[in-house]
């Protein structure tokens, strides 16, 4: 099976990271292609960063689609566009944000989120809300550091992580973290560690997600909300992003 691994942001460093991290867990079956758009910002932190990171990573779902991939993972734990790539994309598209609240949701009652900064807070928790999961949150947390400093071996950024660990555990009776940031992918198994708590990073837990889906069959459905775009023109330099038909996408009984 061939799943599509894309990060949104546009910085290499990070997207080799999500990559080695997709390859680690992936089944001996499984071809991780990874992928960053060409445009866009170098790392997303907060609603603005995050839609100008959304053009180029649809643009990637939609040439790894043609490509034949079985499935896409979104490696932002925003879960930048997820929404807009299931409308373009048939096959699955998950979110390791999702992915993560989930997987921690199937092992503790309560887990809490380590992210960088406070403004990234806000996105998780609205995120949290529409997919139902805020009640199996204790708290999200943030480390104080910027993404990219996750690149940095000396920035302190992981030693800000775990200090956010150890107060969830002792104030926030958090008993699993998730791991806020697809710069953290190779953090997960030396924190679980370090800590004596089930730490989940997003990117394993999604793949895993698109290779059991891809084994139940099942595909977006393309009867409601992610249905195809409508064919339509797109002014000025997004004419290239224009939907075009997509009869088949949309089956008899589709919303229009
Ligand atoms: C991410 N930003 O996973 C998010 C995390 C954050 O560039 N990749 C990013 O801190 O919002």
């Amino acid at each position: 099976m061939k799943i599509h691994v894309v990060n949104p942001n546009t910085t290499l460093s990070m997207t080799e990271k999500i990559a080695a991290a997709a390859r680690a867990i992936a089944g001996p079956g499984t071809e991780i292609v990874a992928r960053q758009p060409a445009m866009g910002p170098v790392s997303i932190e907060g609603y603005y960063d995050e839609a100008f990171a959304v053009p180029g990573m649809l643009a990637a779902i939609r040439e790894e689609e043609e490509a034949g991939a079985e499935a896409h993972v979104i490696a932002c734990f925003d879960d930048t566009g997820l929404d807009a790539a299931r409308a373009i994309a048939r096959c699955p598209v998950i979110g390791i944000g999702e992915a993560a609240y989930h997987a921690a949701s199937l092992i503790a009652g309560k887990f809490a989120v380590v992210t960088t900064l406070a403004r990234s807070i806000p996105p998780i928790e609205h995120n949290l809300v529409r997919y139902g999961l805020i009640s199996r949150c204790a708290r999200i947390r943030a480390g104080g550091f910027e993404v990219l400093a996750l690149e940095d071996p000396g920035s302190g950024a992981v030693e800000k992580v775990s200090a956010e660990i150890e107060l969830a555990k002792r104030e926030d009776r958090a008993e699993a973290i998730v791991l806020g940031c697809a710069g953290m992918a190779d953090l997960a198994a030396r924190l679980s560690a370090a800590h004596g708590i089930p730490v989940v990073d997003g990117v394993a837990a999604a793949v895993t997600f698109a290779e059991a889906l891809i084994r139940l069959g099942l595909k977006t459905s393309k009867l409601g909300g992610y249905a195809a775009p409508l064919p339509k023109i797109y002014a000025g330099s997004f004419a290239g992003f224009a939907p075009e038909s997509h009869a088949e996408a949309t089956p008899p009984g589709g919303w229009k």
